[in-house]
């Protein structure tokens, strides 16, 4: 993408309204704009760091067997009625009366239609198990939305739902997910722990949050020193193992992590030393509940059993805040200068930077390489813009791509460009003939 036709209206002061860091810097970068309170567009730059983390999340979903399904946004308020949390969900649920004087609602979540849905399709329990999730947006009238898509209005969310016969299967099902968490987070470079936490309005006893740690987090949380410790980076599972799964899941459930709400002082003292106590504040980025029937029995989703009777499916439910994480990750990895992307999000791979732009020497160089970049797969935000050389370094490192690739004729009269890594910092020059196969080979 040339940068001379892009759009990207970075903001040359640091908005007002904005209270944390990622939410500075996702204005700051043309990433996203209010439109209201709470709901946003998102821009070209934030469009595709959304769409890379939507496709981990997918990726890492349909990995652990679940099937990827669309339901609508716009729900009837029948089934929510029946379910019983039609009157418990409030203010926070936006109520909509279409021509026909129904009631409707804009979707917070999906627990009713997605079980009505299986209702439908499942008879039998040899049609189970059975775990179906969506990527769509939500909306819940949060009383104070705040901190831009952190904690937003109309947000978006991974919702999967899982559709079990047993309670061993229900449990498996729920590991599977847990998982598929610590795996989804470690591809964007993130450490998300995951912590016992409450079940809320969506029900149940056995719940986790995934939280990476901010100090501008919203929850408060107490943990053992350890989690800092453990092997954060990517791992291979067989999701079709329960021993395997179950013993990930003993591994980090075993150490004292839990939110505020369900922290108990003198379990934290018992069970982890002075010295490995810690408390903080962190960003929820994931919820995962298993709650039984208790969407099932009311909603009518019963399956026959292999002797002919009738039993309600088991379920729960699992939450990935896809557009929170777009903040969450920059809250993890920013520096004065701006954003540093890790590489599986960053909204493109590599910045390649004219540094005279209209030179025709320089011109045609970097016109060459952006086309071999392209060409060999490479994502490549080049700036050909006619602008002061200071600008283009501080709005490059600004928008924080992984990889710059700076070119001006001080270079080019050796064959050479300089290559910086934003994270690092680290300069080099590199033979202009030797760019494409030393970034191909990483991508
Ligand atoms: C689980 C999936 C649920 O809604 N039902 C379907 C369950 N869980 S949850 O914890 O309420 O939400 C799941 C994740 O969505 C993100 N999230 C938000 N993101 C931005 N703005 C909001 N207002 C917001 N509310 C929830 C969080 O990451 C949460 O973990």
């Amino acid at each position: 993408m040339r940068l001379s036709q892009y759009f990207m209206p970075i903001l040359r002061d640091d908005p007002k309204e904005a209270e944390i860091v990622s939410h500075r810097l996702m204005l700051r970068t043309g990433m996203v704009r209010q439109e209201s309170a709470g709901i946003y567009s998102w821009l070209p730059l934030g469009f595709r760091v959304l769409k890379k983390i939507e496709q981990i999340v997918r990726q890492e979903q349909n990995r652990a067997g679940a099937i990827e399904v669309l339901m609508p946004t716009i729900q009837s308020a029948d089934l929510w009625r029946k379910s019983g949390r039609y009157d418990d969900y409030g203010k926070e649920m936006l109520r909509i009366t279409d021509r026909h004087d129904r009631d409707m609602l804009y979707g917070p979540t999906n627990e009713e239609m997605i079980t009505d849905m299986f209702r439908a399709g499942a008879q039998s329990y040899k049609d189970l198990p059975r775990n179906l999730y969506h990527i769509q947006w939500k909306f819940r009238d949060e009383v104070r939305p705040r901190f831009g898509v952190m904690r937003g209005r109309e947000f978006l969310m991974k919702d999967a739902y899982s559709f079990d016969y047993t309670a061993d299967g229900g449990r498996h099902s729920y590991g599977k997910m847990f998982v598929s968490y610590l795996r989804t987070y470690a591809r964007m470079g993130l450490k998300a722990i995951p912590m016992q936490a409450e079940t809320g309005p969506i029900g149940g006893d056995l719940s986790h949050e995934f939280l990476i740690l901010a100090d501008t987090g919203e929850s408060e949380v107490h943990f053992d020193r350890d989690f800092y410790d453990m092997d954060w980076s990517e791992f291979t599972i067989d999701y079709d193992d329960p021993q395997a799964v179950s013993a990930i899941v003993n591994d980090y459930t075993s150490k004292y992590a839990a939110t505020d709400d369900m922290h108990v002082e003198a379990d934290f003292h018992a069970r982890v030393p002075q010295d490995r106590r810690l408390s903080g504040r962190g960003i929820e980025v994931g919820h995962i509940f298993f709650f039984g029937d208790k969407y099932s029995q009311p909603l009518d989703c019963f399956v026959q059993t292999a002797e002919g009777g009738n039993v309600p499916i088991l379920s729960g439910s699992y939450g990935i805040g896809v557009s929170r994480l777009a903040g969450a990750v920059i809250e993890a990895s920013h520096d004065e200068a701006g954003i540093i992307w890790p590489e599986a999000v960053a909204p493109f791979d590599i910045g390649l930077i004219n540094l005279k732009a209209g030179d025709s020497a320089t011109d045609a160089a970097c016109d060459k390489l952006y086309g071999e970049l392209s060409s060999a797969g490479l994502e490549v935000l080049y700036d050909d813009k006619d602008d002061r050389a200071g600008g283009k370094f501080a709005r490059m490192d600004l928008i924080g791509l992984p990889w710059q690739i700076i070119i001006g004729p001080r270079s080019l009269k050796d064959g050479n460009a300089e290559v910086k890594n934003r994270k690092t910092g680290e300069r080099e020059n590199v033979a202009l003939s030797g760019i494409v196969s030393r970034f191909a080979k990483q991508g």
